[in-house]
This record gives C-alpha cells, sequence and structure tokens, in this order.
C-alpha cells in the first residue's frame, strides 16, 4: 500500500536529537514560524515513523491486543495529517494556522497512549501470563516507544506555545515549556507541597520536607538549571510519592513521629544532581529493578482491593517514566536503597543547556536485532539449582 512504502520511506531517516541550548536559541532569537514549521513537517513524520517501524516489531500476541491496535490507529491517522503538509508551501496564507491547530489535535488524540499501552499489556498477561522474555521485549520497546512519545509532545508544544496565540502569562521568561533560570529548590518545594497533600489525604499525615543546597560551582547562589520545569516536577513528585508512602506505611502503628523526606540539590561542574532520602523501609535490592518493569508494574492490583483508595505511587509507571524524562536530556534517575532502613533517589542532570541534547531511539538494524534474539542462555551460574550433595563426593 503506499501508506506503508511512505512510512518505510521515512523511518530510513534518523530523527534529529537537539539540545535545550538549541530550542532556547531558537525561540529566543525573533523565533521563525517558518523555519520551525518546514523543520518540523519532516522530523515528526522521522519520529512517527521510527517508532510506527518499531511497533510492528513486537511479538504477535501483543500486536493483535485491541488497546495496541488502537494506539496504532492513532499512530496512522497522525502520520497522515502531517503528510498533508509534504509539499504545502510556507508561504501559503492558511498553511502555518492550519499546521497549528492539527500539532494541537495530534497532541490531544495522542493524550491517552500510554494508560492505553499498558492495558495492552495487561491484555496480554491475563491471557499468556508472564513470561521473561516477552517482558524483557516490553521494556526495551516502551522505553523507547515512550521516549519518542516525550520526544514527539516536546517538539508539538515548543512550536505550539511559541507560534499559538495562547502565550503564557503566568511565566513570561519561559520560551516555550522551557525555563532558562529554572529554580530547582522551587520545583522540589512546588512537587513535595502537591505530593504531601494527596499522602495527607489518604494517610491523614505525611513526613516534613528537609531541604539543603550546595552550589559547588557558585557557592553563594541558588542552583538553577535551563530546563523543562514540568518534567523536573514530574520525576521529582513521583519519588516524594514513593517516599511518603514508605514513610508513612512503615511508622503506621507507631506513636513516633514520622522521619522526614530529605532533599539535597547539588551542582558541580557537569552534574546537577538531587536526592531525595527517606527513611520508609527500603527495598531488598532484588525487588529494585521490578519498580522500573512495565509488565511487572501494570499488575491491576489495585483494583483487587477497592475499598482502600487509590494508592499513593505504584502500580503505575511513574517510576519508569520518569526516569526516561531524565535520560531523555542526558541525565538519569537512580534509586540506591539499604533495605530495613530506607532509599535514596538521585536525579542526575546535565549542568549545561549544551551538554543536554536529545536522547532518541532509532529504528535500524540494531534495533531490529533486539526483537529477535530468542531468550539467551544464560552466562552466569544460576543460584536456583539444588545444591550438589556433597555425600556423592563422599570416599567410601
Ligand atoms: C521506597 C521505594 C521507593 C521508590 C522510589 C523512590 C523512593 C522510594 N522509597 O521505599
Amino acid at each position: 500500500q503506499k501508506v506503508s512504502s511512505k512510512v518505510e520511506f521515512y523511518s530510513r531517516f534518523s530523527p534529529s536529537p537537539l539540545s535545550i541550548k538549541q530550542f532556547l536559541d531558537f525561540g529566543r532569537e525573533n523565533a521563525c514560524e517558518k523555519t520551525s514549521y518546514m523543520f518540523l513537517r519532516k522530523e515528526l513524520v522521522v519520529r512517527l515513523a521510527n517508532t510506527m517501524r518499531e511497533v510492528n516489531l513486537l511479538p504477535d500476541n501483543l500486536l493483535c491486543q485491541p488497546s495496541i491496535k488502537l494506539v496504532q490507529k492513532w499512530y496512522m491517522q497522525s502520520f497522515l495529517e502531517l503528510l498533508e503538509y509534504e509539499n504545502r508551501p510556507p508561504e501559503d496564507p492558511h498553511t502555518l494556522n492550519d499546521f497549528l491547530d492539527v500539532l494541537i489535535e495530534i497532541r490531544n488524540r495522542h493524550n491517552d497512549v500510554v494508560p492505553t499501552m499498558a492495558q495492552g499489556v495487561i491484555e496480554y498477561k491475563k491471557k499468556f501470563g508472564f513470561d521473561p522474555f516477552i517482558s524483557s521485549n516490553i521494556q526495551y520497546f516502551l522505553d523507547r516507544f515512550y521516549t519518542n512519545r516525550i520526544s514527539f509532545r516536546m517538539l508539538i508544544n515548543q512550536h505550539t506555545l511559541l507560534f499559538g496565540n495562547d502565550t503564557n502569562p503566568a511565566h513570561p521568561k519561559h520560551i516555550g515549556s522551557i525555563d532558562p533560570t529554572c529554580n530547582v529548590v522551587e520545583v522540589v518545594t512546588d512537587a513535595y507541597e502537591t505530593a504531601k497533600m494527596l499522602c495527607e489525604q489518604y494517610y491523614a499525615t505525611a513526613p516534613e520536607l528537609e531541604i539543603e543546597e550546595f552550589n559547588a560551582k557558585a557557592p553563594s547562589k541558588s542552583i538553577q538549571v535551563v530546563y523543562v520545569p514540568s518534567h523536573l516536577f514530574h520525576m521529582l513528585f513521583e519519588l516524594f510519592k514513593n517516599s511518603m508512602r514508605a514513610t508513612v506505611e512503615l511508622h503506621a502503628n507507631s506513636s513516633e513521629n514520622l522521619p522526614p523526606v530529605q532533599a539535597l540539590v547539588t551542582l558541580g561542574k557537569e552534574d546537577l544532581s538531587i536526592k531525595i532520602s527517606d527513611r520508609g523501609g527500603g527495598v531488598p535490592l532484588r525487588k529494585i529493578d521490578r519498580l522500573f518493569n512495565y509488565m511487572y508494574s501494570t499488575a491491576p492490583s489495585p483494583s483487587l482491593e477497592p475499598s482502600r483508595a487509590a494508592p499513593l505511587a505504584g502500580f503505575g509507571y511513574g517510576l519508569p517514566i520518569s526516569r526516561l524524562y531524565a535520560r531523555y536530556f542526558q541525565g538519569d534517575l537512580v534509586l540506591y536503597s539499604m533495605e530495613g532502613v530506607g532509599t535514596d533517589a538521585v536525579i542526575y542532570l546535565k549542568a549545561l543547556s549544551s551538554e543536554s541534547f536529545e536522547r532518541l531511539p532509532v529504528f535500524n538494524k540494531s534495533a531490529w536485532r533486539h526483537y529477535q534474539t530468542g531468550p539467551e542462555a544464560d552466562d552466569w551460574s544460576s543460584p536456583r539449582r539444588e545444591p550438589r550433595d556433597a555425600s556423592t563426593y563422599k570416599a567410601n
């Protein structure tokens, strides 16, 4: 068909990653809507096509789930709508305005991609059970798929915020979704307060927050970064919810005061780091990977306890997607837990906006290979095997 050859054609291009600095420079200096249009009409189609090809590599049993089919339909429709602009000159008086409207429509169409994909994984699990091979396939795929989605929405948001007439009166200094002087402690405080409200609703109590700032670069100055505050908020809000839940549940039956959640914000030459520490009892190392596993964390288990209000955190894609936000601009999100005591969660961001390039999945041979390889024979010994019976070796 003609459409699938178009998908194939555009999937052969690699996405062009932008740095936060490029986003910023472009948005500041007499931001040109025509230039943005010319870039996006190709780049958006390339990013869509790369992901659409990769969806098709998923195992058939997963691909045939209705939710996955629905998501595929959305991608195809958006792809076709963008193709309409392939040859529309920016000089045409309606082109730019129509394009703006289409971007907003596409953004809305894709609003529920994450829960719908999660539904697909649940459907699959109900029918076929948990399979470690499929789980690692899904993990690889969804990390790339959601990173693509984050980047796609980033591009759309920049264009609609810069050139739509909905200028942001609350944040006149922002360039689209980017704050050139994002005060990290402010976002930490904001995310804490929001999580605290939720926590108090469910548990009637919440741990206090203690913030410390250490600016190794400019000791007297508060720490700022060129970043997307909504991404930072998303990550911190998720971490605070987890820390609060662990803290409150560990101390549920004790009369003592809750140990506070601590935040440490630091700035060095390369890294801006944010550590959130709780004394919520920690998680054993064996279970840490599960916190980031999509198939594991899509258990429909909250619904098994409908009597209880929706939990404060967990059973969602909160943590894996937060890590994708961190990695999207070359940072990371890491958990260091000590079972029996508590957990430190660290968000690493690039201190320099010139180094925070988009980290984007590329559809190529190497990606393709990830979906072909079967379950490999492990090359480490298995602890599960029965211990040798020492008596066998006894001399008679
Ligand atoms: C926990 C489990 C967890 C996950 C993420 C962040 C903080 C925490 N604390 O006990």
